[in-house]
């Protein structure tokens, strides 16, 4: 018998090329002197699929899969690839990222869902564990859910009795998942013209459910064979994401646990503290963690964690759910997508809870190593190894679920068995910025409103704005592209708002403070940063909160003088390091709400270029917006930073800015 090859030892990632972030790199070094093996470690060990990250490998049918690489040097004359059932290269790149764009709608959708329910549960008072918290958000969202909130009695308009109005609002945000007339009805809070827009080219949602259904539908053996088609049922799914599932999402939370406002906190590993029970929550969907937050402060668990010898109890966040309990709390965030396994590496991660989405399986191998109890709380996200607990969470009994888990972390205190290691790297950041704040902030203490924004905008002061966004993706170098990005536009007078790991990320490397404005941008932004008191970069919250980047973005043509339409203003979206599903959904809407988009790494739409043209090329002829996508982040920022000045020109005030630009050179020459 042949002996049996040896195998080699597997590669160990260089933690310094792995990141480009300090914390991580000593983390990363920490894990291989453990033995604990992490992405990091495991990305340089394996490669991405050549054909697969060029979308053009179909395995929608059992004849497959097929797989019609691009050839070496692309194709001269007719392209006649093409599998078993005859599928170009068009349709299976097409019904690829149409599957992306259904599972990422379905992701933000389905946690909107969920919040929804708990709305509904609290406006019903079936449980006491939820209350309304913020009235007034209640009655700002209400009209655009077609309820009213005065009634006319005798002739007289009169308040609407706050619970019953909190009752129809949940009734009806619910019946937006699956209701069988009419259309998604905060389609009509974009712009007119953007409606308008939707509307000829028949893709508003028709419901929720229906339009992510409608894909799978559509992408299934022998159906849609029409690339265009199919990225119109793109546009209607991921608008029900944007404008629909993330939108509703955002605004029952704010309703829920609170509209944020401003706050301070801090960001990074470092936050974790070595004398204290550390649980970290992970995942997206905040309503288990807001009552982990309230039982975590409770003096009865305070005093409980001090009978058991720490001096305290630590919460951190890692991913959405970090920047949910960040903005509404001032909840320190722990990391980013690519820490979650470091944050447990540390040694003294008590428990780390999570939900749904974003959740790396290695966790449950990496917990194996140390004490770390690792707590799956939701019923759709369950993890096989047998070393993970499961905890379902019911929001009738959240107060009691949040108890037994927090009792959990704080009885593991005393198992810790490796040697501590807290990273201590952490940096000071100002989050919970929305709608409401930038009003308030830009807008002036007697009257908020978006005209000072707009001033700052025609009068060059601030260039453009930028929705730099989303995740890490471990096929690159951690951060460098999100913090390149981000710096370039700031230094170019571009305000950026941020949501997702991007915010985690700007906050960690120090971009998220007023301060930053004096070190990294431009003479423009720097000084409206300093006489408003914010940050270069603005952390607008979760993944699920870019809807607010787009009603932000709708404030502005409302506030005037920046035309009429999203596609008239000067702005442009970025995910510099995604990797999942939702951020294809999230560009599509952008980008078909009229945003020229750049995505860095690569599109999976390499291998189909007659698709991949429609999608960065001719969609701006229908929608205002297109894709593009530029690994390399400094021209990756000035594609965006083109497409912002080519934007003014248009609206004509580009000359203001040319006059801000003497203004500051004749100003330093007098200095001189
Ligand atoms: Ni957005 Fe939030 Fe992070 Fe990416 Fe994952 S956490 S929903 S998907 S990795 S930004």
């Amino acid at each position: 018998m042949a002996e049996k090859k040896k195998a080699k030892a597997p590669k160990l990632a260089d933690p310094i090329a792995a990141s480009y972030e300090v914390s991580t790199q000593e983390m990363i070094a920490r894990a291989q002197e453990l033995g604990v093996e992490t992405i990091f470690d495991r990305a340089v060990n394996m490669k991405p699929c050549a054909i697969g990250i060029q979308g053009i490998c179909c395995k929608n049918c059992a004849m497959g899969p097929c797989r019609l690489p691009l050839p070496k040097g692309g194709i001269e004359g007719e392209d006649t690839r093409k599998g078993l059932c005859g599928a170009t290269a068009n349709t299976i790149a097409a019904r690829n990222f149409a599957r992306m764009v259904a599972a990422g709608a379905a992701a933000h959708s389905d946690h909107g869902r969920s919040v929804a329910e708990v709305f509904l549960a609290a406006a019903k008072k079936e449980t006491s564990d939820y209350q309304i918290k913020d009235t007034q958000k209640l009655l700002a969202v209400a009209p655009h859910l077609g309820v009213a909130t005065t009634v006319e009695v005798d002739g007289e308009t009169k308040d609407r009795d706050i619970d019953e109005i909190a009752l129809e609002v949940a009734e009806t945000a619910i019946n937006e998942w699956g209701k069988s007339e009419g259309e998604l009805l905060y389609a009509k809070r974009a712009p007119a013209p953007l409606y308008e827009k939707w509307k000829k080219q028949g893709v508003i949602p028709r419901n929720i459910d229906r339009e992510i259904v409608e894909i799978m539908h559509r992408t299934h053996m022998g159906v849609d064979q029409d690339y265009k088609n199919l990225i119109k049922q793109c546009t209607r799914a991921s608008l029900a994401d944007g404008w629909g599932g993330s939108m509703l999402a955002t605004d029952l939370q704010d309703i829920l646990f609170g509209t944020p406002s401003p706050l301070q906190s801090e960001a990074n590993l470092g936050i974790m503290k070595e004398d204290h029970v550390n649980i970290i929550v992970h995942g997206h969907e905040p309503v288990l963690s807001e009552v982990i937050v309230a039982v975590a402060q409770s003096q009865e668990m305070l005093d409980y964690a001090k009978e058991k010898g720490a001096k305290g109890i630590q919460l951190g966040g890692i991913c959405c759910t970090a920047n949910e309990m960040l903005q509404r709390h001032g909840i320190p965030t722990a990391g980013n997508f690519l820490q979650q396994e470091l944050a447990i590496i540390t040694g003294a991660c008590e428990a780390m809870v999570v939900d749904v989405q974003c959740i790396m399986q290695n966790l449950a191998n990496v917990a194996k190593c140390f004490h770390t109890k690792l707590i799956t709380t939701h019923p759709i996200a369950k993890i096989e190894q047998d070393n993970v607990i499961h905890i379902e969470f019911n929001e009738h009994y959240a107060l009691e679920d949040a108890k037994r888990i927090v009792k959990m972390a704080i009885d593991n205190f005393e198992n810790r068995k490796t040697e501590v290691m807290i990273p201590q790297y952490k940096a000071t950041q100002i989050a919970g910025f929305g709608v409401e704040s930038i009003k308030y902030h830009l807008g002036g203490t007697f009257r908020g409103s978006y005209y000072t924004l707009n001033d700052n905008i025609i009068n060059g002061r601030i260039r453009g704005l930028a929705g730099v966004v989303g995740c890490n993706n471990a096929r690159t170098r951690q951060n460098e592209a999100h913090i390149k990005v981000i710096k370039e536009l700031i230094k170019n007078d571009v305000l950026v708002l941020t949501t997702g790991c991007d915010a985690i990320t700007a906050a960690i490397h120090g971009l998220l403070t007023p301060e930053a404005a004096q070190v990294y941008a431009g003479p423009g932004l720097a000084e409206v940063c300093e006489t408003v008191g914010i940050p270069p970069v603005l952390h607008l919250g979760s993944c699920v909160d870019n809807s607010r980047i787009l009603l932000a973005a709708t404030e502005v043509i409302k506030a005037g003088g920046l035309g009429t339409d999203l596609c008239d203003i000067p702005v442009a979206g970025s995910a510099p390091e995604w990797m999942s599903e939702k951020a294809i959904s999230i560009g599509q809407y952008f980008v078909t709400s009229g945003v020229y988009t750049v995505f860095g790494g690569y599109l999976p739409t390499s291998g189909a270029p007659v698709f991949h043209n429609y999608i960065s090329k001719e969609l701006e002829g229908i929608y205002g917006g297109k894709w593009d996508v530029e690994p390399d982040p400094i021209k990756h920022a000035w594609l965006m930073i083109n497409h912002i000045d080519k934007k003014r020109k248009e609206l004509g005030i580009d000359k203001a800015r040319e006059r801000v630009l003497m203004d500051m050179a004749s100003r330093q020459a007098l200095e001189g």
